[in-house]
């Protein structure tokens, strides 16, 4: 397979135009006529290629005249005029036995694509390249009643409808739905007071009544989007479809965005909290990428991060604004810190810009975009919010309808500010995690904080230049007042001291506030400075981590040392749990115990190999020493938290449940379970529901409630994929594959659909004391079904490989199976190009 490289991009030989696509749809044998002006590109003259995979031919023309190109697997190429031009092609592909779900497929008989990043050359013959963008006119024929498209309704009939989007695309963003579906409809009135109508579609049925909240939060992300931004939609009509069968959460083509029915469809009754922050946050992100990734949209897949990390970075802001910034930032820094971390200190660390790739759906990665999203707000905190918000005005402006780059991006914040950005522009192009090793001194009234900087070396990029990091500090007095408010010092060099004057004694420092750059922090502090920190602090981010990382020594001892649980932490713990000042979403993140992959990598760190049972172990042990030490609060908590009346899901009622379900994961662990079959039984909605079940699972009892759970919702699927996930999540460590392997010989288990394929494989890879199993068998298991799944989905398949990321992180043993597994799935005869790469790189 070829290599695609960043310094290779050239421009296309020619223009479009115009495009005009005729669908006859049929589900073995759909009919793609097109119609296409292109014009001779007199800066850039090259070959007539299109791109074109799985579509079969039926006739070409040129200006009418017929032609024969040249056509092989990947596209076509023909002898053109030196002149504009009118292509015309017809094709067939077969949407019902597409189970890649890229290009044009079915799902429960409702037509839906999915191009981004390269499916639009599944449709039909086309440049498939984000650069290349027209205005596109589309007609559906058909006999089901619901047929969209992009844009705007030109004209409908009996069995056909046609759709203009006045908005130049690239292919990624073409969207086609037809099925039987039913609308939720909803408007909304824009700044300029254009109205917009609004529809989620889903299957008719019961799907219907879970639209009810994706309708609010739409008009609520619309709203946002020109309060903060000041950008206003740009068509007559906006449309979400519901598709049970897709490979990731959401996707934004220009105006019908299709979605993951699990990222959309919501009620109490089948919902977690969980779910619903994750349905608005992503809502709120495929809107929001109109103006950031359709307006403005990315000039190559390199390019990537320019609509995904600042997409990111919006939707983490718009989050933030509806419930609380301190417990946002948290959630997105354990996410930052577990999942990108990993990524970044193993085999597949990549810059958030890459400079090459195999596939590019394999870059759609935590890297892209949420580092990208981290990036974006170091440049924020550099620049300030008043020059950040004249810099976007300023990228808006300049850079509407084009296919813009990083270089474009950050030229708008050098000209608005007079910054020389050349050394920032690194954290896009250098892979791996920074190390910041700090030490201090004080004398006179002065005190010094002394940085360094190092960044390990990751695969391609031996040698590692200094960032500029912002770091946000500020200093307490030893009796826990805040004497120094929180300043950004700016460091760019490898070796930095920063001083503070006029001071009457040495301070506590509190460094990194609010994760002000994703680096990881090497510092000698003791346990008490951490507890001063998790008791004083100002910096909510900053108070957590203190408690985070008193747990993480407290967790290493006892996995490394045998060390009882220590008790100034479980003093801490009761503290926070009392404090009733305290936010209670706030109070839940800050008793939460890393979890067990973030032990494994810290331990890792400390060179010493991990033991994933040994971690497990720990974790319990600590969790019912919390228990039975703070046991005379948990009831209480639980009575003032989980209140009854109507449900609702707003941060505020969430954050509450949330420390009630962490008071009631705790008293399970010594009650023998009389609390969690009480809230089971009693529970009017999904978050209690399953808090019961996975409480009552958790020790080992729960086997009725289980069955019950299944029987009350074996018809909503959405459902029975949170009853797959949670059996393996909940299965003790030696039983996790037995459990797993049990489930895919259950009649609803299909492999097609990922969600469900996820729901179990997803559960076994973060079961992480039964996924490293010393039998091996867990990692046997997935291999064996990722090599069956390979040859139906190559994307959902290689995505899950990076469940074997960690390989070497373990011991010997471990190592071995692991490898071997990985191994034997490179062997795969046939093996997909997604999943080769992402083995390969494993492998290194
Ligand atoms: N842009 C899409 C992701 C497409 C993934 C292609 N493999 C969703 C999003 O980031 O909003
Ligand atoms: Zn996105």
């Amino acid at each position: 397979p070829q290599t695609i490289h960043l310094s290779d991009y050239r421009p296309f030989a020619y223009t479009v135009d115009s495009v005009h696509l005729t669908f006859r749809l049929a589900p073995k044998a759909t009919r793609v006529i097109s119609k296409i002006a292109f014009s001779p590109n007199a800066a850039f003259p090259g070959e007539f290629f299109l791109h074109g995979q799985d579509v079969k031919l039926i006739w070409a023309k040129i200006d009418g005249v017929d032609v024969t190109p040249d056509v092989t697997d990947a596209g076509l190429t023909c002898a053109v005029p030196d002149a504009p031009f009118v292509w015309e092609a017809e094709v067939e592909i077969s949407p019902a036995t597409n189970t890649a779900l890229e290009g044009l497929y079915t799902s429960n008989g409702m037509y839906c694509t999915q191009c981004e990043a390269e499916g639009f050359r599944k449709i039909t013959f086309y440049p498939d390249r984000p650069d290349v963008m027209s205005v596109f006119t589309v007609r559906i024929e058909g006999d089901l009643p619901v047929l969209l498209s992009n844009g705007n309704p030109v004209n409908s009939g009996d069995g056909w409808a046609e759709w203009h989007d006045p908005w130049p695309k690239p292919a990624y963003l073409f969207a086609l739905v037809a099925g039987d579906l039913a609308a939720h409809p909803g408007s909304f009135t824009t700044m300029s007071g254009k109205d917009v109508a609004l529809n989620i579609y889903v299957r008719p049925g019961a799907d219907e009544g879970k639209c009810a909240f994706g309708m609010e939060a739409l008009k609520r992300s619309m709203k946002w989007d020109e309060d903060v931004y000041g950008r206003e939609y740009d068509l007559d009509i906006f449309n979400i479809v519901a598709v049970d069968d897709f490979n990731m959460g959401a996707m934004e083509n220009k105006g019908l965005n299709v979605f993951n029915s699990s990222c959309v469809l919501a009620s109490p009754e089948t919902s977690t909290d969980a779910n619903f922050e994750r349905i608005e946050a992503i809502i709120a992100h495929e809107y929001f990428h109109n103006w950031t990734g359709n307006r403005i949209t990315c000039r190559d897949w390199f390019q990537l991060c320019l609509k995904e990390g600042l997409t990111v970075f919006r939707d983490q802001q718009y989050t933030g604004d509806q419930g609380s910034h301190a417990v946002k930032r948290i959630e997105d820094a354990i996410t930052m810190r577990s999942r990108q971390f990993r990524e970044d200190n193993g085999p597949l660390a990549h810059p958030v810009r890459p400079e090459s790739f195999i596939e590019i759906n394999n870059f759609y990665t935590i890297t892209v975009y949420e580092k990208g999203a981290e990036v974006i707000g170091m440049l924020k905190r550099l620049v300030g919010d008043e020059a950040y918000y004249k810099a976007c005005d300023l990228y808006f402006e300049r850079h509407d309808g084009d296919a813009a780059t990083i270089e474009d991006w950050l030229q708008v914040f050098e000209d608005t500010t007079g910054r020389d950005l050349t050394r920032f522009k690194r954290w896009y192009a250098q892979a791996g995690t920074p190390r910041l090793t700090i030490s201090d001194d004080y004398a006179d009234g002065t005190y010094t904080l002394h940085f360094t900087q190092t960044t390990p070396a990751t695969p391609g990029q031996d040698e590692k230049a200094p960032q500029v990091i912002p770091i946000a500090v500020g200093l307490l007095s030893q009796n826990g007042e805040e004497v120094q408010p929180t300043v950004v010092l700016e460091m760019t060099e490898t070796y930095q001291s920063f001083r503070f004057d006029g001071l009457t004694e040495k301070p506590i420092p509190s460094i990194l506030r609010d994760f002000s750059a994703p680096v990881i922090l090497q510092r000698e502090q003791t346990n008490a400075e951490r507890a001063f920190l998790m008791a004083h602090d100002t910096d909510p981010f900053n108070k957590w981590d203190a408690g985070r990382a008193l747990a993480r020594d407290v967790l290493t001892k006892m996995i490394t040392k045998d060390a009882a649980p220590d008790i100034a932490y479980l003093d801490g713990v009761a503290a926070i749990l009392r404090d009733d000042s305290l936010d209670p979403a706030f109070r839940a993140l800050a008793i939460s115990l890393p979890s067990e992959d973030d032990m494994a990598q810290a331990l890792h760190d400390d060179a010493v190999t991990p033991d994933p049972l040994a971690i497990h172990r720990a974790c319990e042990a600590l969790k019912v020493a919390m228990a039975q030490h703070v046991q005379d609060i948990l009831p209480r908590i639980m009575a003032d938290m989980i209140v009854s009346g109507p449900y609702s899901p707003d941060a505020k009622s969430a954050g509450k449940r949330s420390l009630g379900r962490a008071a009631l994961m705790l008293l399970t662990r010594i009650d023998g379970g009389a609390a969690a079959a009480k809230t089971y039984a009693e529970a009017d909605n999904m978050t209690m529901q399953l808090a019961g079940l996975s409480a009552l699972l958790m020790i080992g009892k729960g086997d009725a409630q289980s069955e019950a759970f299944r029987d009350q919702w074996r018809n909503d699927r959405l459902v029975m994929d949170k009853w797959f996930g949670l059996a393996v999540a909940m299965a003790p460590p030696e039983k996790a594959a037995m459990v797993a392997q049990a489930l895919t010989q259950e009649p609803d288990f299909d492999m097609k659909n990922p969600n469900r394929f996820r729901a179990v494989f997803g559960a076994l890879a973060g079961n992480a004391a039964g996924f490293h199993d010393p039998s091996g068998d867990a990692y046997r298991l997935l291999g064996t079904w990722l090599i069956k799944l390979d040859a139906i989905n190559p994307q959902t398949t290689a995505r899950m490989t990076t469940a074997f990321e960690t390989w070497r992180r373990y011991g010997v043993t471990r190592q071995t199976q692991m490898r071997e597994v990985l191994e034997n799935i490179a062997a795969t005869s046939g093996l997909s190009r997604d999943t080769a790469e992402m083995v390969g790189r494993m492998l290194g």
